[in-house]
């Protein structure tokens, strides 16, 4: 089968964009961003990433991992999702498979695709992009927002029905509607404007401001209250939903969850995603200075790489020791003789 290419095309690659896979470090309800110190957190997370990553992450992570699952082998950022269930008519979760995405080394153990751009994927706008700072955290999205949020919701945070692994279009707010032939796409674009001063903040949003637009198109220039262009950092996830299509409700409705319990009625406008940054010294901000384009920057050029096998090598302990793969009863966090 002919894929098409992962991104839109582009002719002149003049300026640096890091696209990379990870595979999963971990898959486990911890989330030191949101509920610090809490095992178990409230629901399931997919982690790519660092092997420092743990109920409570301080300071500057790339000095305390030894490892990582992406592709770039020394800096140690995290980046995690909630994960996909399937519910069955009959009432039982099963989690929904993690699948490579296309264009990336094969044998990558399922994970996420990663990208650092500029402006997009032609230029970089002719602004400096700043990489973020050691001890750097963002989210983007809520598991609060149950309703869309008016017009077409957070046009960064979307899902796609998949033909197959290369489809992008058309980008949708929701879960999509209907049984997806090669899967379903979740893609979290995060905002790209700082404030220039806080690492973080208490709702881990508002030191950043939003203007990216849909499918990776330039976003809108940043205000004078977040005036620090950052690098374009985006997720895409590819859920293998297909052994599912067979158990499609009858009554048509959808079937797939977030780890939370969005998705069925709420169509999945809870959507979010979390970020660490943990790459070492200035590699993030060299690799933004060059020139790079993809596996164009691997092996020195300038950032240093690693095989397939030595990504999927790495791994986190798992903290919380609790069955996420048979057919649940409720999801991981839900029972709620548990609560
Ligand atoms: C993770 O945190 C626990 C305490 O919650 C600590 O004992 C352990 O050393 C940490 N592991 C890593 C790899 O930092
Ligand atoms: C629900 O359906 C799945 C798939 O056929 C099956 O494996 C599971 O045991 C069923 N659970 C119940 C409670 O019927
Ligand atoms: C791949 C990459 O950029 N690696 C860099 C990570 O950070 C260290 C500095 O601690 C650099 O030496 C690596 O080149």
């Amino acid at each position: 089968m002919k894929y098409l290419p992962l991104a839109l095309a582009f002719t002149t690659p003049a300026h640096a964009a890091l696209r990379f896979g990870c595979a999963t470090v971990s898959i486990q309800r911890l989330d030191p961003l949101v509920e610090p110190g809490r095992i178990p957190s409230a629901h399931l997370h997919q982690i790519v990433g660092g092997n420092a990553f743990n109920a409570t992450m301080e300071g500057d992570i790339a000095e305390k991992a030894t490892c990582t699952t992406c592709t770039f082998s020394e800096n140690f950022s995290n980046y995690w999702t909630a994960v996909m269930f399937f519910k069955h008519p009959n009432g039982t979760y099963k989690r929904v498979p993690i699948m490579q995405n296309t264009a990336l080394p094969n044998g990558i153990n399922g994970g996420m695709t990663i990208y650092y751009t500029q402006h997009d994927f032609v230029s970089n706008g002719k602004e400096k992009i700043t990489a973020f700072r050691p001890g750097f955290r963002m989210t983007v999205g809520s598991p609060t927002y149950n309703v869309q949020p008016g017009g077409r919701g957070n046009p960064g945070l979307r899902f796609v029905c998949l033909e197959n692994k290369g489809t992008r279009f058309p980008e949708l707010a929701t879960f999509p509607s209907r049984p997806c032939r090669g899967g379903i796409m979740t893609v979290h674009h995060f905002p790209a404007c700082w404030d220039g001063k806080n690492l973080d903040s208490p709702d881990h949003q508002s030191h950043m401001y939003n203007t990216v637009r849909e499918a990776f198109t330039p976003a809108g220039p940043c205000p004078a209250s977040h005036p620090v262009r950052v690098p374009q950092l985006a997720f895409e996830t590819l859920w293998d939903t297909t052994e599912f299509n067979q158990w499609w409700p009858e009554d048509g409705s959808q079937p797939f969850v977030l780890s939370y319990g969005d998705g069925g009625d709420s169509l999945g406008y809870g959507t979010h995603a979390d970020y660490v940054f943990g790459w070492k010294g200035d590699a993030l901000q060299r690799a933004m200075d060059s020139d790079c384009m993809f596996q164009g920057c691997e092996n020195g050029r300038p950032l240093k790489s690693q095989s397939v096998a030595q990504m999927n090598a790495c791994r986190v302990k798992d903290f919380v020791g609790e069955d996420i793969d048979s057919w649940l009863k409720y999801l991981p966090g839900q029972d709620p003789e548990k609560l």
